[in-house]
């Protein structure tokens, strides 16, 4: 039998459905890049902020591409089924924060009202690091990007997030509307600093006056936010299925745990997502370089060295003998990269973290975090690399994950299967590889992709030497022996985190 599907007026069990009553709460949230993270960590905190302190916070969720989020949820009045899984139990909850959800493509007059709605007061972000157009190094955005060089040219009609928000602002500025925050929530470092920089950088190109009213007048806290989301899956749905009685196209699954760490800095308002366990604070960056180097670096490290030993999910690579040492290694180096955090150990967070990765209940694919690695190692391995190299410090971490990067784009297993290599710099790196053979060619072709590893580590001997030999390994012995060549270098009695 069909069931029926989630929907407002849904019958939902006991303590399933939302806390509060949504329909009297209006929307004073736009959150650009409506994805699987957004409805576990974000949307999630303002339920509870709705639930406890009411205000009009709900939320517009926007994708920039796929029209299949506004697809799936808006028959189900914004309606979705979170599912928590910790190792103990399995909780589900219908979320009610979010009102409508549009797809840029298909409603770009629809989005461009959204966002300048007086009643928007906070746009948050999370469309991943490749789609910002930032030029890092330069503090500014990347006008060869292909979103920042389309909205250049067609600023009225924008499909990238500088461009939305830039004609945003520019448009609230001629009309006398207050200008919204800004809340960048990936996983970059200084994030809401590297946006700030981007879009006064792209405004200049159009308008230095608009340029100078953003820098002046618009807000950008930073944010570190943590939860582990895996794809949904038909598991997912029929779980979601079995909790509430309701068919749901857009359920998602999550861990119980979760993290934001905000910058207190919101001149219109904000939700109480201190309901939910939001901590506020001055300065975010030391957390989120906490969470970039050993929660992401680790992930990072795991998902390539994992995926080419076989192991489809993080949780396979906890549990597999070669392969848990070296996640305990990679977080023991990242701790000790870091400087003391009032109130926090290291110690303990590493081993949280070994407890989340191993969460029996969550399938979360070691391919899935392979994706971008072109933007995420830059952060998460390179630059405590760098101090490393810096300080005379142990780089071998550090280059097994870098190793395990290059060994993973030659786009082939152990077994010579091959697989689509996911990232935005996918065809130059093909290309760079072409007729590259041995090691040394391949970490001279991956080193010196431009704009990707800091300097001070590209022409570094002993980093070099250590990529070589690892990934020559890794290639000519395969995964598992390199696994193994670790395992010999490790110190006996070195302390593990
Ligand atoms: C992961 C992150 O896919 C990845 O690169 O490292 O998405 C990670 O799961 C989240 O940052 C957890 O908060």
């Amino acid at each position: 039998m069909e069931l029926p599907r989630l929907t407002a007026a849904a019958a939902l069990p006991e303590g399933i459905g939302p806390a509060y009553d949504p329909a009297a709460h209006g929307t004073g949230i736009v959150h650009i890049g409506f994805g699987a993270f957004h409805k576990a960590h974000q949307a999630a905190y303002t339920e509870a902020a709705l639930a406890r302190s009411g205000g009009d916070w709900r939320i517009t969720g926007v994708s920039l591409r796929s029209v299949e989020p506004a697809a799936q949820i808006t028959p189900q009045d914004g309606r979705y089924t979170l599912i928590e899984r910790s190792a103990a139990r399995t909780e589900a909850h219908v979320i009610a924060a979010v009102s409508r959800v549009l797809a840029l493509p298909e409603a770009p007059g629809e989005v461009m009202a959204a966002l300048t709605d007086p009643a928007c007061r906070i746009v948050s972000l999370t469309v991943t690091e490749k789609a910002y157009g930032l030029d890092r190094a330069a503090q500014g955005c990347d006008p060869s990007h292909p979103a920042v060089k389309a909205d250049l040219k067609a600023p009225e009609a924008p499909a990238g997030v500088l461009g939305l928000l830039v004609r945003a602002l520019s448009l609230r500025f001629a009309a006398g509307v207050p200008l919204f925050t800004v809340l960048c929530c990936d996983n970059l470092p200084d994030n809401g600093a590297l946006l700030r920089g981007a879009v006064i950088d792209f405004a200049r190109r159009l308008d230095p006056a608009l340029a100078e009213r953003i820098g002046a007048e618009v807000a950008f806290p930073s944010t570190m936010v943590d939860r582990i989301t895996p794809a949904a899956t038909d598991e997912t749905r029929a779980e979601a299925a079995r909790l509430t009685g309701f068919r749901d196209e857009a359920a998602i699954e999550t861990e119980g745990f979760r993290q934001w760490v905000i910058e207190d800095h919101f001149p219109l308002g904000r939700p109480d997502w201190e309901a939910a366990g939001a901590i506020f604070v001055d300065d975010v960056a030391p957390y989120e370089q906490m969470k970039l180097r050993m929660l992401n670096g680790t992930h990072s490290m795991l998902a390539y060295a994992g995926f080419h030993a076989g192991c489809r999910y993080v949780r396979d690579v906890m549990a597999d003998d070669d392969l848990a040492p070296l996640v305990a290694r990679h977080l023991a180096a990242a701790a000790g990269s870091l400087p003391q955090l009032p109130g926090i150990d290291l110690t303990a967070y590493a081993q949280d973290l070994r407890e989340r990765f191993r969460n029996p209940g969550i399938a979360h694919e070691t391919f899935q975090i392979a994706m971008d690695g072109t933007e995420k190692l830059p952060q998460r391995i390179f630059a405590p690399a760098l101090e490393a190299a810096r300080a005379h410090g142990n780089l071998r971490p550090y280059a097994f994950a870098t190793a395990a990067w290059m060994r993973h784009v030659t786009g082939r297993t152990d077994d010579c299967a091959p697989y689509e290599i996911r990232d935005p710099r996918a065809a130059e790196i093909a290309g760079r590889l072409v007729g590259k053979t041995t090691a040394a060619a391949i970490v001279a072709a991956l080193c010196d992709l431009p704009g990707f590893m800091p300097a001070g580590l590209q022409d570094h001997r002993l980093w070099r030497a250590l990529l070589t030999d690892i990934l020559g390994t890794m290639l000519a012995a395969g995964m598992r022996a390199a696994l193994e060549m670790e395992r010999q270098q490790a110190t006996p009695g070195a302390s593990q985190v």
